[in-house]
């Protein structure tokens, strides 16, 4: 007899979906979506419902230690209690000299869930360790909506049904947030128009009744000319701007001059394709901007995102149902932390490394202390950092302690001295925010952890007790976590959710901002406040970028995007459901490819100041000419140079906050024999 669990998928995806779980005699047999969450209705994609390739396909399912070179993934079987006495053996000297600073956990987005992904956050308070910052996903686009609406809230993404013009900015949803699309494919059957703007034909632009191409990076140009035609043609609510927004004269007079004839050589658009768009986006009732990251991933990424997000305080379409623009949910989750220890020295916070950086924070001989342990837990760094050749360099350092935690064999666990195995979704509990929705979700363990596996959260309280640390939050287990941070919230405890998720939306009248914006002067800001005096006062075209830099525009003629595929969740899945994206294939434009003798199916090598890949043309019209890109975050397996995409990936730091403008590296291409 089958029986049926309600979960969550944990997976670092916008639309958190609420599952259902079928399993029958103590084995996964399905995984669906719920029925009756808000916004999954039933539907997940193709990757999650064949979980069971993780789930039940090759794992790391005991305790291991390196026994050859570093790399090889060369390791042998010990016990639990073993694999901790040698981590302890080794960061207890670390920590006494040349201090815990030299210690540093790295761990991002493989779980969302709250307790497991937050787990090392008491370890590193307690001990000391050094912190991350500049965030490998977020940084930027959060640099550019903070700056103008001010707080991660906005329309409820459901409400994209009720809008009659729903505009993909830069999100290849149809891959990366597929619960969305059902809600569009509704407001398209009430007549609505799906408009996908973005660089190339990805799966939601083929899906799209008007796809705008743009140039990569250009965003602002054609914002910012939009806002000059809703203003001169009077499709501008100026009752709205004067009472919700700093709009003033300087604004105005600013905005005057970029027309949609200034935006044009830059982004690559007709004059008369951008004066149609801001007139369709004028004359509709609610228009509805849901923008992505991958806009944001971009030299210039902040101040596209803030450009694009003053579109709907032009029209006042903020104020409409089903209307406004959406960036990220987070906002609305009021969930106090999970109990942490004292800090080791309140007075002198540990320092904080860039996770963007990581390549340079592990090879930099003038750091001090330098990194001497590293302890990566649901990441995989060698695959989604940045200037790839610098984070193996640093991998590979003998003087480096590398413990990770994984459930699969990665690029990152190929280079551990001691590899622990860890649970699945399945196997442990968890609380889930989301940041794409609204709703606070909850989920059990429905299967016994295969193997050896232990959670991250368990992990971390073993760790403590090996290190000496016997504070309360390390005697809690998952559930009793769970409880104090529901209560300490505020939050009904689980025994009184009627289902398996709570409604966290904030009020219609909140998450359209009638009673004003989360600024201080509770306006919409078109006058961004950069921290940084480089960048521009007002929305502009910022030139910034790779192809901007004299030196990159010749050297590497060709801009080169790397977005996430549908097939895979960043490096996850990679190894197990990639198989049709191999050897890697290189979008390149048909007059790009002619110019350089390639044809279909060359073997090319693709290469820029940071690395060299070698890939396969696929010759398409999908991407605009001068621009090339590679689909989905492919690892070292994949690449005869034995390291992954991002070998061909800058790290340098984006203003105004950092974080990696992953879409915005520039290469050249040639033919190989
Ligand atoms: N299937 C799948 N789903 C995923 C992921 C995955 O790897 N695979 N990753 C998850 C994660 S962690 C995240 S953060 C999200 C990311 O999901 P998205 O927000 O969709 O971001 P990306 O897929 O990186 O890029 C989306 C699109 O932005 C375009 N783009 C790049 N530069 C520009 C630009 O300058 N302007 C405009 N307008 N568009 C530009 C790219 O061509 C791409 O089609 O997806 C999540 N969901
Ligand atoms: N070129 C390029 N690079 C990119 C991107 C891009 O678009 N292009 N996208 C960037 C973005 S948006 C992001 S968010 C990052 C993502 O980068 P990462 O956060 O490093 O995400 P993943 O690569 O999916 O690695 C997550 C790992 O966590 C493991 N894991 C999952 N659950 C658990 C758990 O409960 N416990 C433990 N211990 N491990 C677990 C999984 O097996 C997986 O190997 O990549 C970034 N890198
Ligand atoms: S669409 Fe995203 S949230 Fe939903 S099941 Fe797939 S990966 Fe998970
Ligand atoms: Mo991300």
């Amino acid at each position: 007899m089958s029986k049926s669990f309600d979960s969550v998928c944990p997976l670092d995806c916008p639309g958190t979906c609420a599952l259902k779980i079928t399993i029958d005699q103590g084995r996964l047999q399905a995984i669906d979506g719920h029925p009756d969450h808000p916004l999954t209705r039933g539907v997940i994609c193709g990757k999650v419902s064949r979980y069971r390739a993780i789930q039940e396909g090759p794992r790391v399912l005991d305790p291991m230690v390196r026994v050859g070179p570093k790399g090889l993934a060369d390791f042998k079987k010990i016990s639990w209690d073993e694999a901790l006495d040698r981590i302890g053996e080794r960061l207890l000297p670390i920590m006494d000299h040349p201090g815990p600073e030299a210690v540093l956990p790295f761990s991002y987005g493989g779980t969302m869930g709250v307790i497991q992904r937050r787990a090392y956050a008491r370890l590193t308070t307690r001990a000391g360790f050094s912190g991350l910052d500049g965030n490998i996903c977020y940084t930027i686009g959060w640099a550019g909506w903070r700056a103008g609406v001010g707080l991660a809230l906005g329309p409820d993404p459901t409400e994209m049904a009720a809008s009659d013009l729903p505009i993909l900015w830069g999100i290849n949803a149809a891959a990366t947030h597929i619960s969305l699309m059902s809600h569009i494919k509704q407001a398209r059957r009430q007549g609505a128009r799906l408009v996908v703007v973005d660089p190339y034909r990805n799966q939601t632009a083929r899906l799209a009744d008007w796809h705008l191409a743009l140039r990569p990076g250009t965003d602002g140009a054609l914002a910012t000319a939009m806002m000059q035609v809703l203003l001169e043609e009077g499709l501008a609510d100026r009752d709205y701007l004067s009472r919700y927004t700093d709009f003033d004269g300087a604004m105005e007079a600013h905005l005057a001059v970029r027309s949609p004839e200034w935006a044009a050589p830059i982004t690559g658009l007709d004059a008369g394709v951008i004066r149609e768009f801001a007139r369709l986006y004028g004359r509709a009732r609610a228009p509805f901007i849901r923008i992505g990251l991958g806009m944001s991933r971009q030299n210039n990424g902040a101040v596209n995102l803030h450009a694009v997000s003053c579109l709907p305080a032009v029209t006042g379409a903020w104020k409409r149902n089903g209307g406004g623009a959406l960036f990220a949910t987070g906002g609305a989750f009021h969930l106090s932390p999970q109990p942490l220890p004292a800090p080791r020295c309140p007075e002198h916070p540990p320092r904080v490394l860039d996770m963007s950086r990581l390549g340079e924070a592990l090879t930099d001989p003038t750091l001090k202390p330098p990194v001497l342990a590293l302890l990566v837990s649901h990441a995989n760094p060698a695959g989604s950092c940045p200037d790839l050749q610098r984070v193996y360099a640093g991998l590979a350092r003998e003087d480096l302690f590398t413990v990770v935690h994984e459930q699969v064999m990665t690029d990152t666990a190929r280079f551990a001295d001691v590899l622990l195995p860890a649970t699945t979704f399945l196997e442990h509990e968890d609380l889930y925010k989301a940041y794409g929705q609204y709703t606070l979700q909850h989920a059990k363990a429905v299967l016994p952890p295969r193997g050896q596996a232990r959670c991250n959260h368990d992990l971390v309280n073993a760790l403590a007790r090996r290190l000496g640390f016997d504070d309360e939050p390390f005697r809690m287990g998952v559930a009793e976590t769970i409880d104090v941070v529901l209560r300490e919230s505020g939050l009904p405890p689980l025994e009184n959710w009627d289902k398996p998720w709570l409604d966290c939306a904030p009020s219609w009248e909140a998450r359209h901002f009638v009673e004003g914006f989360p600024q201080p002067d509770g306006r919409f800001h078109f006058r961004p406040g950069w921290s940084d005096s480089r960048m521009p006062l007002f929305p502009d075209h910022w030139a910034v970028n790779r192809r901007d830099d004299p030196a990159q525009a010749v050297a590497y003629p060709l801009d080169f995007m790397t977005p996430p595929a549908l097939e895979v969740l960043n490096t996850t899945f990679t190894g197990t459901l990639n198989a049709d994206q191999r050897p890697p294939r290189l979008w390149i434009h048909p007059e790009d490819a002619k110019q350089r003798g390639i044809v279909e199916g060359d073997r090319v090598a693709v290469f820029n100041g940071v690395g060299q890949l070698t890939m396969v043309a696929r010759v398409t019209g999908d991407v605009r000419m001068g621009v090339t890109l590679c689909e989905s975050n492919q690892p070292a397996a994949a690449f005869a140079e034995g390291i992954g995409l991002n070998a061909l990936s800058h790290a340098s730091f984006t203003a105004p906050d950092g974080g990696p403008a992953l879409h915005d590296n520039r290469v050249e291409v040639v033919r190989l024999a």
